[in-house]
């Protein structure tokens, strides 16, 4: 029995929260996103200097969602953050081409830091309503996430302008942290 109570499972049955962190590149719409979960509305964003934290219930789960700034200069904090991480939504805006690469290069080096192994991974192909997006398939692509190991991991067509696939990626972690207990 060892751990029994310890790491996830016992988070699940108590009123510990789930700890996520919401990383991508500034403008992606991480901050959105943090505000849809969290009240279900879209808010005016300013770029994040620092960072948002809130706390989001979702099916009877408390989550503490972390929304860190994106901007190249703010990106070397990220991983003050990674101790303890649960989950990673790494958000990326589909309608951005030119910064695919970028996003790529982001996304590989914070998962190649040992703090995030056991974290899951949710890759929000966000601004899927914007004109020339690129589908959840070239994104997938794009970042290469089939060359990813040892990690649990998806990707979701999401708008947090539109609200659109945000509650099928809950429904998919919520899903995983039960299976992992
Ligand atoms: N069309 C569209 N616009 C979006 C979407 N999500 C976010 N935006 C817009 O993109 C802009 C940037 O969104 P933020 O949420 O502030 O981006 P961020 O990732 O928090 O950026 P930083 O704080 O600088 O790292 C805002 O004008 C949002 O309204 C989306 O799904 N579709
Ligand atoms: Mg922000």
């Amino acid at each position: 029995m060892g751990n029994w109570f310890s790491g996830l499972f016992s988070k699940l049955w108590s009123d510990k929260e789930v700890r996520i962190l919401i990383l991508g590149l500034d403008g992606a719409g991480k901050t959105t996103i943090l505000y849809r979960l969290q009240v279900g509305e879209v808010v005016t964003t300013i770029p994040t200097i620092g960072f948002n934290v809130e706390t989001v219930t979702y099916k009877n789960l408390k989550f503490q969602v972390w929304d860190l700034g994106g901007q190249t200069s703010i990106r070397p904090y990220w991983r003050c953050y990674y101790a303890n991480t649960d989950a990673v939504i790494y958000v990326v805006d589909s309608s951005d081409r030119d910064r695919m690469s970028m996003s790529k290069s982001e996304l590989v080096s914070m998962l190649e830091e040992d703090e995030l192994k056991d974290a899951m991974l949710l890759v929000f192909a966000n601004k899927q309503d914007m004109p020339g997006a690129l589908p959840p398939a070239q994104v997938s692509e794009a970042l290469g996430l089939s060359a990813l190991k040892n990690r649990t991991y998806s990707i979701f067509k999401t708008s947090a302008v539109k609200g659109e696939g945000l509650e099928e990626a809950m429904d998919w972690l919520v899903n995983n942290l039960k299976t992992r207990q």
